[in-house]
C-alpha cells in the first residue's frame, strides 16, 4: 500500500491526493499540517527525504519527493500522460512553469494572506507585487486555453492537475479576481467535474 505524507491545506500536497483519487488508487494518508507536531515528527524520523511534503512511500521502501515528480510516477502508463513526445513536452513545460512562475506568485500570495505565522511578511508592497505578477501568470494560462480544453491538448494530463491545485483557490485564498479569464474559469469547472474528483478539504489557515 502506498503511504502519502501530505499537508491537508497545501496545494502541492493536494495535487497528489487529487491524482490518486482520479485514478481510484487506495493509499494510507499521514496528514502533516504546517507547523504541527506530526510534520516535525515526520522530519525527525526521516520520512521526508527532501524535508518537505508531499512525500510518497512506495511498497519497495523507495520514497519520492516533489509533487510534480510524484504525479509523473503515479500517472506513468495511464492516459494522464500522453504518448506523443511533443504532447509530453508541452505538458512538462506547463509543469515547470507551475513550479517556477505560478507557485511563487499565486501560492505565495495565498500563503501570506492565510497563514497567521506569515502575517509579518505580508506587507502591502509585497502583496501588490504578487498580485501583479500573479495576474500576468493567469493571463498566460488564459492564452494557453484559448483554443483547447486542456493545457497539453485535447485530453487532461498531469499538467492540468499541477496547475489546478493553486489556481482553484486563487480567488478565495490568493485574493485574485478570475472574472477577466473566462477560459480559465471554464477549465476549472471542467476539472472539478472529472470522475473521481476530490475537493481540497484542508483548512485555509493551516
Ligand atoms: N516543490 C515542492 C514544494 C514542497 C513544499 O514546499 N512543501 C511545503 C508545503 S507546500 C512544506 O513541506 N512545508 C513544510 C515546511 O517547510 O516545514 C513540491 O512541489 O513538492
Amino acid at each position: 500500500m502506498l503511504t502519502l505524507y501530505s499537508m491537508p491545506s497545501s496545494g502541492n500536497s493536494y495535487k497528489v491526493r487529487l491524482l490518486l483519487s482520479l485514478l481510484g488508487r487506495r493509499y494510507h494518508h499521514v496528514p502533516c499540517e504546517t507547523r504541527s507536531p506530526d510534520l516535525q515528527a515526520a522530519k525527525t524520523e526521516g520520512k521526508l527525504p527532501l524535508g518537505k511534503v508531499p512525500a510518497l512511500h512506495l511498497d519497495t521502501g523507495e520514497v519520492l519527493s516533489e509533487s510534480n515528480a510524484i504525479l509523473w510516477y503515479l500517472a506513468s502508463g495511464t492516459p494522464w500522460i500522453p504518448d506523443d513526445p511533443l504532447a509530453q513536452a508541452r505538458m512538462l513545460s506547463w509543469m515547470f512553469f507551475e513550479q517556477n512562475r505560478h507557485e511563487p506568485a499565486i501560492a505565495v500570495r495565498a500563503s501570506l494572506r492565510c497563514y497567521p505565522h506569515l502575517a509579518d511578511e505580508a506587507t502591502p508592497e509585497l502583496l501588490d507585487q504578487l498580485l501583479e505578477s500573479g495576474n500576468g501568470i493567469l493571463e498566460l494560462m488564459e492564452h494557453g486555453l484559448h483554443d483547447q480544453d486542456w493545457f497539453a491538448g485535447d485530453t487532461p494530463t498531469i499538467a492540468d492537475i499541477a496547475l489546478y491545485a493553486y489556481t482553484h483557490t486563487a480567488e478565495d485564498r490568493g485574493g485574485f479576481n478570475l472574472s477577466p479569464f473566462p477560459a480559465l474559469r471554464d477549465w476549472l469547472k471542467r476539472t472539478s467535474t472529472l470522475p473521481g474528483y476530490e475537493p481540497l478539504t484542508g483548512p485555509a489557515h493551516g
